[in-house]
Order: structure tokens, then sequence, then C-alpha cells
């Protein structure tokens, strides 16, 4: 914390921050008065599946009458829904469907955004996809990083996880990779989706891309997920709620972000908590995001996902604040480029209207932004 502070910027990068007697005060084309509030990084919204089409409500409702998960599964409803309304939907519509959404979370001081795939699992969807999370970057001023989740489950129709897996690795994989859509791959490593061997098919794949991996890793099981993502040298294992010692270790060793996602945690009514305190004794960087989705995390506020990482997590203020910016940009691999107010980096900044930092991690529902800037402007 500087006080009083003060940030310059030149050319959409940060020139100085530091204490206001050192900025270097000749030639500012511009002053902006923050009438003394708090500057701190544009917030990094790290996990998001932000572009589908539809909505899940209506299986919200059945859920809260009685029906489980399982049943509206079965009923052809649940990610196999999403994926329906996802391919039948037209590029234009998909990104009109998201600009709300992408617009809820830069309202709140969101200057970067993860958009992953995983609702077309097909070749052209998954590309449509993608390009219309790009297209998002064309129509807001915010930094959008895409990731490819072509494992994210197996389509409708298919029976054979090893076939759909190879399908990824050979056809969907090459073409993303190809047409430069794609910053990363994930892939979701659990019971219900896919195994640690198949995920390790697909890590092999990327890495002959040359893109960086990350991993939906040991959210409703222990499936060594952390340990997966350990070993490929993920930027990022995700979730993580059942994570042990073991691939917490192996975590720290590699370098792997934690992203921490209280946002499903609270939807799905979970009650194992991600195990923080072994992030903090092992050195993992802990990062927050919003996991926005239509089946598990229907979250378009990264303030509320911090409010429910102190809440639900008992992570720290300063925890909270770092999740969203420092190191969910290090769960990018975009540390040298964003998260931090230092020079050289993009100047990203949110300045907020209150007292302390804490307010804006014990806050519910209230939006204390007083002005946002991406990139300088
Ligand atoms: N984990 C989840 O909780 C979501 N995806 C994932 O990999 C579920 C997505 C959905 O239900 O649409
Ligand atoms: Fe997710």
């Amino acid at each position: 914390m500087v006080e009083p502070g003060a940030v310059a910027s030149r050319a959409g990068r940060i020139a100085f921050a530091g204490p206001e007697r050192a900025l270097p005060s000749p030639g500012a084309a511009e002053i902006v008065d923050c009438g003394g509030r708090w500057i701190t990084p544009g917030l990094v919204d790290c996990h998001t599946h932000l572009v589908y089409a539809g909505n899940r409500a209506a299986e919200f409702e059945q859920r809260l009458t009685g029906a489980s998960y399982a049943d509206i599964a079965r009923a052809g409803g649940g990610i196999a829904s999403s994926v329906a309304a996802t391919r039948a939907a037209s590029p234009d519509c998909l990104v009109a469907e998201a600009l709300p959404r992408l617009d809820a979370l830069i309202v709140e001081g969101v200057t970067t955004v993860e958009v992953k795939s995983g609702y077309g699992l097909d070749g052209p969807h998954e590309a449509k996809q993608l390009r219309a999370a790009r297209q998002l970057a064309a129509l807001r001023p915010v930094g959008i990083v895409t990731t490819f989740l072509g494992a994210h489950a197996l389509p409708p129709g298919s029976e054979d996880k090893n076939a759909y897996i190879a399908r990824v690795c050979e056809d969907m994989l090459p073409a993303v990779a190809a047409e430069g859509l794609a910053d990363a791959v994930d892939a979701f490593c659990e019971g219900i989706a896919f195994s640690p061997e198949q995920v390790a098919r697909v890590f092999a794949a990327a890495r002959h891309h040359g893109l960086p991996v990350k991993l939906h890793a040991d959210q409703l099981s222990n499936n060594s997920g952390a340990r997966l993502a350990a070993e490929h040298g993920a930027l990022s294992a995700d979730h993580l709620e059942y994570a042990d010692e073991d691939g917490v270790a192996a975590m720290a060793r590699a370098g792997t972000a934690a992203v921490l996602l209280p946002g499903a945690f609270y939807f799905l009514r979970e009650t194992q908590a991600p195990p923080v305190a072994l992030f903090r004794r092992h050195g993992v960087p802990m990062a927050l995001a919003t996991d926005s989705n239509p089946g598990s995390s229907p979250l378009t506020s990264l303030l509320l996902a911090m409010n429910m990482g102190a809440t639900l997590f008992r992570m720290t203020v300063e925890e909270c604040i770092a999740g969203v910016t420092r190191n969910a940009a290090r769960a990018l691999g975009l540390s040298e480029q964003i998260g931090t107010l230092e020079a050289g980096k993009r100047c990203d900044l949110a300045i907020w209207s209150v007292d302390a930092l804490a307010e804006l991690v014990y806050r519910i529902g209230f939006n204390p932004l007083h002005r946002r800037v991406w990139d300088g402007r």
C-alpha cells in the first residue's frame, strides 16, 4: 500500500507507480485527481466459460423441487443442453449472449477475462465458440484470453471417451492451434468427465502445438488432478476441493497456481473446501475466479467471488485481492504484462470509492467502482 500514491501512464503502459512525491511531474498531458480513492490493478477473471447460448434456469428450478443433477442429465439436460443450444446459435448470437455477462464483469473493474470453449465439443462448434470469445475483445475495452476446453465432456450421442479424446488431439486441437484461436488448453479430469490418462494425451498434444495447459482438477473427488497438472508444468490447477498434500507439494515445485472457484462450490452446495492451509504452507499462489458458466456457477461478479473466497474458504482480504490481480495474472501466464501496478505493465486500473480495501471483500452485492482504466484509457 502506497499512501498517497500516483500512477502515470504512457502509450497504454504504466510509466510510474509509487509515492506521489516521487512522481516525475513534467509533461503530463492530463492529470486525473482520484480524490484520495484507492487504485488497484484492474481485476483479472482467470477462469470463465462466458461464451455459451441459453441458460439452465429451468434445471435450477427442477433441482429445487427434488430432481437430481443425474436425473436431469439422463433427460438430456445438464451440459448436453448447453451444448445443443450453443451448437444451434449463430456466431453473432453467441457474441450477443455473452456481452451482457462480460459487461457485468467490466462494471466491477475487470480488465482481463479468460474464456473457455467446451460447449461445442466438435471441431466447427469449438472453433465458433473461440472465435466468439476473440470477437468480444473487438467490442469492449478489455483483454480476452482464450482456452480450448474440447475435453470438457463427452459430446451427446457418443459413448467412447478414448475415441473422442483421439479426435480432440488429432483433429480439433490442431485446427484450433492452426487458426490461433487458443492461448492455452484445459481439460476436465473427473469420473464424470475424463481420466488422468486421457488428460495426459490432451496435454501431450497441447505441448506438441506449443500451448500451455491448465486443468479442472479434484473438484468433486480426488483424481490426483493437482499432481497431474503439476507434472505437466500447468499454469494452473483449478477447483481443487479434493486436492491432497502430495498434489499441493507437486504444484509448489512446478510453480502451478491454484485457481479457487467459490461460486461453483456455493451453487453446487459442496461441503469440502479446498485446502487453503496447504496452499499457504507450500507457498502455492492462490487465484480466485467466477467460473461463470450456465451449469455450476451462473456468477458474473468477481467482487462476490472475493467475498465468497473469504466467507466460504477463509481466505484473508490480502489473499482475495491478490487472487483477482497478481495471482490471477500468474494463472494465465501473464505475470509480466498485467496483475500489479509496476512500470512496464499494461495500464489496467480499478479506482474504488472505499475507505479501506477490505470493503471490496466485505460488502455483498455493492459495487464501489469509481473508474476503470484499460490499456491506459
Ligand atoms: N466443472 C464444472 O463445474 C462445470 N464444468 C466443469 O468443468 C460444469 C459445466 C456445466 O454444467 O455446464
Ligand atoms: Fe470451469
